[in-house]
């Protein structure tokens, strides 16, 4: 028998894609992109075309197991375990985590997750659930987008902005550390259409990525200095009276503090930093501001350095200041996560920590500073990791010290996977997880503004569990009473979409409309109630922040002793720092455009598609150090070293190296491109600064 499924891709990934899974006699046999998904339009990224490839893969990860080689040694795959029963795995986890709690309290256990899923169940849901009812501690969810996210709410109020199709009603688009091609690239159509009718398209990255070169006007920017830049912009703007003096008396706050501040950032001054030249700097701000619609797709790229957070918001005010929120392909979009008014209480019960031996809200572990938690952090010390949707002993920032951490032989670590990863390595007990073809999710997503329902489309593979049922029975095997333990999928996002009619607390302007579980099951996908036409959320003002206007002065972030305009201050590791003396090469550490982070790095045929043991190096600083095309390097600084191979491509601007975000066992040495990376934090939001970090680079020999 042939059907045809549709489900919504999870991934960590702004494009939310409408999936079409074609099933017969029970096996997927198709997979393409929905037609009628007004983003997807038909087509998926060459990763998840190949996605039987990953689906069946011969090494997928079919029964629990339970570790026999010593942690971090033999080889990495399925002979380092003996193969248990789901029965000896939960007595031997509940065992575990009840003894760890009784001896050292329960926020000696960590739970560790990020981007595996973003399918609302399966990413947080159960899990969520079960460790708050635990009282395990609680992790901050910062390794992503927090700097620049936080940053948006102190300006914005709200993770809105930009709907994708009015991209192509714009005449000017900046893609502001924003890689469409690799990573979004279903705004790449529209931004075609713009263009088609006459738009450019004005990209701003130290890396000249495939959307650079295919664009109007590149700017290569020395990495971290986005905040002066914008501030220069400002400063044109605001001095040749190009801005819009009607919307900001309106809707803005701190206009004139603003305009003092600008003042220390002329062109020939933001030259020096940036790298950019003056004179094109104030043509980019001239620009900008008369050639109208202008749209800014800024993405998380920017706010991986440490003054990220200033960076954003510095960039979010240029909207705010020309009045283009008023124009339909105007204003700017990071993210429009924060639209979707899901019932998130209901589906994560943080009140089930009241409920835990502790009895209160358990301590925050920062996962950015897993290396710290593992090897430093006391009263009590972790001693139980529980990993899904997460591969962090590769995507963690200072990889040695999360190496050591997950060597410590008194560390419990179960890690809940699709697949064997670097983080199994160091696993007493590995759980094999279903992917989104067998099970079922309610999807959101943060590049556009369509809620879906995934179906399941096959059965579970082997004896893979989803993490919604792998917790379900995790708190029955625990003793855990409560009803909500034993809620089906169904019931779980019939509550996230909460009752038409009774929706006030989660969704107090109807976004949720007439949406329903039943509608979404019919029609696959549904455009969030935003009224007829185009969506400008903020063309009348209307910003959810304290003060009702966008923020260009934030009296919060004064509050936390944060500068609240937004100034310049070089990342520790960059150029301008005396650090730089003795590491002169500032690292990006970039995502690869066919990878998904660490996702889809051991499938032999989007493999095939990458290249990711080079570094990408300038001429002149590789002629400085005797290193020629394809020669083998030593990139270190004093927290490690990794190997790689040189690549002269002009991709990168003197000063500046770049190399690939890929699994540490598929790597030359078996290491994480994180040895060289440090576990610093943002200025806002407590992020990972994976793009400020300065390294130096030798011949390896052979
Ligand atoms: N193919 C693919 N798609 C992905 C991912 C992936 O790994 N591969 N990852 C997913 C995830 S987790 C996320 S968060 C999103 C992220 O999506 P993006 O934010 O677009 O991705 P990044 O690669 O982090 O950064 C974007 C660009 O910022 C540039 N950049 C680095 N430093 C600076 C700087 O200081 N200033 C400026 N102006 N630019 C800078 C980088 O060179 C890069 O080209 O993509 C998602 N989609
Ligand atoms: N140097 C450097 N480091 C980085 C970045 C960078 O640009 N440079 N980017 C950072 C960013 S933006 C992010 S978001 C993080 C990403 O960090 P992670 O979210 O850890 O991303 P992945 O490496 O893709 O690992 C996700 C894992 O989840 C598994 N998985 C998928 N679906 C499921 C499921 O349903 N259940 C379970 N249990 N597991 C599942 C996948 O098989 C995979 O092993 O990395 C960060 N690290
Ligand atoms: S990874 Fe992104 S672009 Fe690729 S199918 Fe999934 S949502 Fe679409
Ligand atoms: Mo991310």
């Amino acid at each position: 028998m042939k059907k045809v499924v549709h489900a919504a891709c999870p991934h960590d990934c702004p494009d939310a894609c409408g999936v079409l899974i074609t099933v017969e006699d029970g096996k997927a046999t198709n997979v393409q992109g929905d037609p009628t998904h007004p983003v997807t339009r038909g087509f998926l990224c060459a990763k998840v075309t190949k996605y039987l490839d990953r689906v069946y893969a011969p090494d997928r990860l079919l029964y629990p197991m339970r570790r026999v080689a010593p942690k971090g040694q033999g080889n990495g795959d399925a002979s380092d375990f003996v193969r248990i029963t789901w029965d000896d795995a939960f007595a031997e986890i509940t065992t575990r985590l009840k003894k760890i709690s009784s001896d050292f309290g329960s926020e000696a256990v960590l739970p560790y997750s990020y981007g595996g899923t973003l399918g609302v169940l399966n990413n947080t849901g159960m899990a969520h659930r079960f460790f708050y009812r635990l009282g395990a501690s609680q992790l901050d969810r910062t390794i992503c987008a927090t700097a620049g996210g936080d940053a948006l709410l102190t300006v914005l109020g709200k993770k809105m902005g930009t709907e994708p199709e009015q991209f192509s009603e714009s005449k000017y688009i900046i893609a502001w550390g924003a890689n469409i091609h690799g990573a979004n690239v279903h705004l790449w159509p529209f931004i075609e259409e713009a263009r088609r009718k006459g738009a450019k398209l004005i990209v701003i990255d130290p890396y000249k990525t495939r959307t650079a070169r295919l664009a109007d006007w590149y700017l290569p920017i020395n990495p971290g200095t986005d905040v002066a830049l914008a501030l220069g912009m400002m400063h044109v703007i605001i001095n040749e009276n190009l801005h819009d003096a009607d919307y900001i008396s309106k809707y803005t706050l701190g206009f004139e503090q603003l305009k003092e501040r600008v003042q220390a950032y002329p062109p020939e001054r933001v030259a020096q930093w940036t790298g950019i030249a003056a004179a094109d700097i104030v043509k980019l701000a001239r620009e900008y501001a008369t050639v109208r619609p202008a749209v800014i797709r800024v993405n998380y790229g920017v706010q991986r350095a440490q003054n990220g957070g200033m960076a954003v918001r510095a960039i979010t005010m240029l909207p705010c200041i020309t009045g283009s929120w008023k124009e339909v392909g105007g204003g700017l979009q990071l993210s429009t996560s924060g639209s979707f008014p899901l019932d998130k209480q209901a589906v994560e019960r943080p009140d089930l920590m009241l409920s835990s031996p502790l009895g209160r809200p358990a301590r925050m572990v920062n996962m950015s500073e897993l290396g710290q938690a593992l090897t430093k952090l006391d009263d009590p010390p972790v001693k139980a990791i529980f990993v899904y949707n997460s591969n962090p002993a590769a995507v963690a920032p200072n990889y040695t010290d999360v190496r050591r951490g997950f060597l410590r032989p008194d560390l419990f670590t179960v890690v809940h996977d699709q697949f064997f990863t670097d983080t199994t390595h160091y696993a007493d007990i590995v759980l094999p997880a279903t992917t989104f073809f067998e099970h079922k999710d309610l999807q959101t997503a943060y590049g556009h503004y369509y809620l879906q329902v995934s179906h399941q489309a096959i059965s579970p593979l082997g004896e893979c569990r989803s993490n919604q049922d792998l917790f379900r029975e995790l708190a029955q095997r625990m003793g855990f009473t409560e009803e909500c333990f034993r809620q089906s999928d169904d019931a779980m996002i019939d509550e996230a979409l909460g009752q038409p009619g009774s929706r006030a607390a989660s969704d107090p302007d109807g976004r949720l409309g007439g949406i329903t579980r039943e509608r979404l099951e019919r029609e696959g996908h549904i455009r969030l109630e935003l009224g007829d036409g185009p969506f400008l959320p903020f063309a009348r003002g209307g910003f959810p922040t304290p003060s009702g206007k966008a923020e260009l002065y934030s009296a919060s972030l004064k509050q936390q002793g944060l500068e609240p305009i937004a100034s310049f201050i070089p990342p520790e590791e960059s150029r301008h720092t005396d650090r730089a003396k003795q590491f002169p090469l500032e690292l990006l550490s970039r995502k690869a455009d066919n990878f998904l982070n660490t996702t889809f790095t051991n499938i032999e045929s989007v493999k095939k598609m990458e290249q990711p043991d080079l570094l990408e190096i300038h001429t002149a600083d590789a002629a400085r150090r005797g290193i020629r095309e394809g020669d083998w390097v030593r990139v270190f600084n004093d927290r490690g070293e990794v190997r790689l191979r040189a690549h002269v491509n002009g991709a990168v601007q003197p000063g500046v190296l770049a190399a690939r975000l890929n699994s540490a066992r598929f790597s030359p040495d078996g290491k994480s491109i994180n040895a060289l990376t440090s576990e610093t934090l943002t200025d806002i939001g407590r992020g990972a600064t994976f793009y400020s970090c300065l390294v130096e680079v030798e011949p390896a020999g052979t």
